[in-house]
């Protein structure tokens, strides 16, 4: 063996990185995530705009004719792929959780690692290649989130449901997502403990996880780690589904309406399956799970392990789910792959669905711990019930719960694309009324004076906008300054807003905007006072600049805004006005770079953006920590400047609240204490790559390119939720 000419792993695999040696440094990796680099598309290209190019009918056309066109390669059940699609489209969607925007269908994710692997994705990756000759042939105007969606929504309708609509704009990314924290095991199905503080409290799982087991989508089909109890497998339910903020109708609506049709495999011996597809061999072709059993799918497929369909009727839409379900005793068995299921005690001959792929038989139907939950729990049971005796209801709630499963990390209505948008608004789309575009540059002007000869400080105006604007998540476009929504319960109300503050400065501004003669939305006001303070101190700095303004933000009203949904959208913690309400496992630091990636900022903006709040005297509470200044007030590079000024030594020191984020920073000669720090502004000196960007900015050079950025990235945040501009 000669040398070769690649060293062994040395930067292809990502078995090791130069990095690796240093797990603990804080790794800015999430925050150029999706680079452009990596995206083929380029610059130019724009998806919503190809997107209005594609004749949507005829996609629709062509998947639901997909959808009987059975393939040698992987036979349809009962020659309709409807059940596989519509399992591919709910799992692409239910990764979403509420607390954190993340997960969901909005990025095509199920292409990459770790999910196209997922032990509960087994033969999704079929799903996925059945769909490719349509992706093929739409191209660019279909991204494969969007197409993934629509095939099961077409895997519905040919069935005899119909859907509520669709609405497009899902990008692709090109590559996983590194900031989506999937839990910290390092085994599959690692048994649930892992995952809570209790055991008795099934509540208890831990945020922002929204399934009980790694590698599973939310609860274990066979029982809580697989020991069957419906009773328990609810408690599960709930929690797991309340974490996308589905309620027990719309669960049971989900669970019962998704498993009318299609089955559960596992004729055969799971583990037999060869290797999933981000580990399978070169000539499997980035599909996994081969079965060397039988001809290795069709009836002989090996999915879950569970094995059979729950209705008599398994490719139509219709009410046969609760009428077993409701009717029949249910005993527990096991699968031929040795999976818990229920089985019925007693059933007529026509009532057994017949087998997927030989007509001559009829098996009996199955349920698994999950759907007899529906029955056994004693609220889902009520629900059940009502559905049952009500299908009408039954599929009018199933229809509002598929789309909102469906649409939910999409964002507000003004990023849905196409002509099967439901007119009808839904209150977690967060809608937000349309506001006045046109007031003139006089206007602006005017209002703009009014606000700085108010009593209102400087400092309030600022952090007033910024809290405004700072619940934006790009995740899944929540949150965000258009709507005021800071002025509506539970916002008006939260610590981090200090909300005493907040109503007096609210209060002064509404009576401003009430004195206009334009009609001007309290939204559009708390942002352009923001920017009127920020161009006073960049003034100040002696640097004359103009802070980009787009009218046209709403005000929402309270009927508009689900309360309770908007608790996931409150800050705990805040680095850019340097404060945390409580103590927390994860380093200051590490909460300040996941807040940024959720806010869409790059590891540079980041930087401007809190150097520039710390001397813009901006902390919660007013705190002095790591206001390097002696111009509180002015938008100077002054933080930059002494942070990383040699003549200071930093120290830490005891906290009057006990936590180990305090510093201080001290004058070398003397020992004097000059200034009190956080761990959060300490790491733009430590950190080697905040450092390279710290010192950028302190430059003698840079004063006016540091106000320049800081503008534009605090533009950058106050317009991030304007879709309707964009
Ligand atoms: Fe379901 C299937 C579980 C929910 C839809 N699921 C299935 C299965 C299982 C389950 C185990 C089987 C797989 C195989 O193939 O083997 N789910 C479950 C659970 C839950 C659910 C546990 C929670 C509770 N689903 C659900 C939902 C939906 C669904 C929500 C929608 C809506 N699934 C479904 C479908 C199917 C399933 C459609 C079928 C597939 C086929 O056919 O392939």
């Amino acid at each position: 063996m000669g040398g070769c000419p690649v060293m062994h792993q040395a930067h292809t695999t990502t078995a090791s990185a130069a990095t690796d040696w240093w797990p603990n440094a804080l790794n800015l990796d999430i925050l150029h995530q999706q680079d452009k680099k990596t995206d083929p598309m380029g610059e130019d290209f724009d998806y919503a705009e190809a997107f209005k190019q594609l004749d949507l009918e005829a996609v629709k056309t062509d998947l639901k004719n997909l959808m009987t066109e059975s393939q040698e390669w992987w036979p349809a059940d009962w020659g309709h792929y409807g059940g596989l699609m519509i399992r591919m489209a709910w799992h692409s969607a239910g990764t979403y959780r509420g607390a954190d925007g993340r997960g969901g269908s909005n990025t095509g994710n199920q292409r990459f690692a770790p999910l196209n692997s997922w032990p509960d994705n087994v033969n999704l990756d079929k799903a996925r290649r059945l769909l490719w000759p349509i992706k093929k042939k739409y191209g660019n105007k279909l991204s494969w989130a969007d197409l993934m969606i629509l095939a099961g929504n077409m895997a519905y309708e040919s069935m005899g449901f119909k859907t509520l609509g669709f609405a497009g704009g899902r990008a692709d990314i090109w590559h996983p997502e590194k900031d989506i924290y999937w839990g910290s095991e390092r085994e599959w199905l690692a048994a649930t403990k892992n995952r809570y503080d209790s055991d008795e409290d099934r509540a208890s799982l831990e945020n922002p996880l929204a399934a009980v087991q790694m590698g599973l989508i939310y609860v274990n089909p066979e029982g809580v780690d697989g020991n069957p109890d419906p009773l328990k497998t609810a408690q599960d339910m709930r929690t797991t589904f309340a974490r996308m903020s589905m309620n027990d109708e719309e669960t049971v609506a989900l669970t019962a309406g998704g498993h009318t049709v299609g089955k559960c495999h596992g004729n055969g011996d799971a583990t037999i399956l060869e290797d999933e597809p981000e580990a399978a061999d070169i000539k499997e072709q980035g599909l996994g799970w081969r079965n060397p059993k039988g001809r290795g799918n069709a009836g002989d497929t090996v999915s879950s392990g569970i094995e059979g369909a729950w209705t008599t009727n398994p490719t139509q839409w219709d009410h046969g789910y609760f009428e077993l379900l409701l009717n029949h005793e249910w005993a527990l068995t096991k699968s031929p792959a040795g999976a818990w299921q229920w089985e019925p005690t007693d059933i007529k001959e026509e009532d057994r669905p017949l087998d997927a792929h030989d007509p001559n038989v009829r098996r009996n139907p199955i349920m698994t711990d999950a759907d007899m939950a529906l029955s056994k729990d004693p609220i889902y049971r009520e629900i059940s019930e009502k559905f049952h005796n009500n299908p009408e209801y039954f599929d009018e709630v199933f229809a509002r719960a598929w789309f909102k499963l469906t649409h939910r990390d999409l964002g507000p209505k003004s990023r849905y694309l196409g002509a099967d948008v439901p007119s009808e608004d839904f209150v977690w789309q967060d809608p937000i009324p349309t506001g006045n575009t046109d007031l003139t540059a006089d206007d602006i002007a005017t209002l703009k004076a009014q606000i700085l000869d108010s009593d209102i400080s400087r400092r309030e105006l600022i952090i007033t906008a910024w809290d405004s604007a700072r619940t934006f998540r790009a995740s899944d476009y929540r949150g965000g300054a258009n709507g005021a929504r800071i002025r509506l319960a539970p916002q008006k109300d939260w610590a981090g807003n200090e909300p005493e503050q907040l109503q007096r400065v609210l209060e002064t501004l509404t009576s401003i905007q009430s004195g206009f003669d334009k009609d001007v939305s309290l939204a559009d006001l708390i942002v352009l006072a923001g920017n009127a303070a920020i161009e006073q101190a960049a003034n100040d700095a002696g640097v004359d600049i103009t802070v980009p303004f787009n009218p046209g933000r709403g005000d929402a009203d309270a009927e508009m805004t689900d309360a309770e949904s908007f608790a996931d959208l409150e800050p705990l913690h805040d680095g850019y006005r340097n404060w945390i309400q409580g103590d927390y496992a994860v380093s200051p630091e590490e909460m300040l770079l996941d807040r940024t990636q959720l806010m869409g900022l790059t590891a540079p903006e980041m930087v401007v953006l809190l150097g520039g709040m710390r001397v813009l005297d901006t902390n919660h509470g007013q705190s002095q920590h790591g206001v390097f200044t002696e111009r509180a007030g002015v938008l100077t590079n002054d933080f930059f400047v002494n942070l990383t000024d040699m003549n200071y030594t930093w120290h830490p020191v005891k906290a009057a609240d006990n936590t180990a984020n305090s510093y201080e920073v001290r004058e070398r000669g003397t020992g004097n204490v000059k200034w009190q720090a956080s761990r959060v502004d300490l790491v733009f000196g430590s950190n080697s790559i905040l450092r390279a960007y710290a010192e950028l900015y302190a430059q003698d050079d840079n004063l006016e390119k540091f106000v320049r950025d800081f503008v534009r990235a605090w533009n950058k945040v106050m317009n991030a939720d304007r879709f309707d501009i964009a």
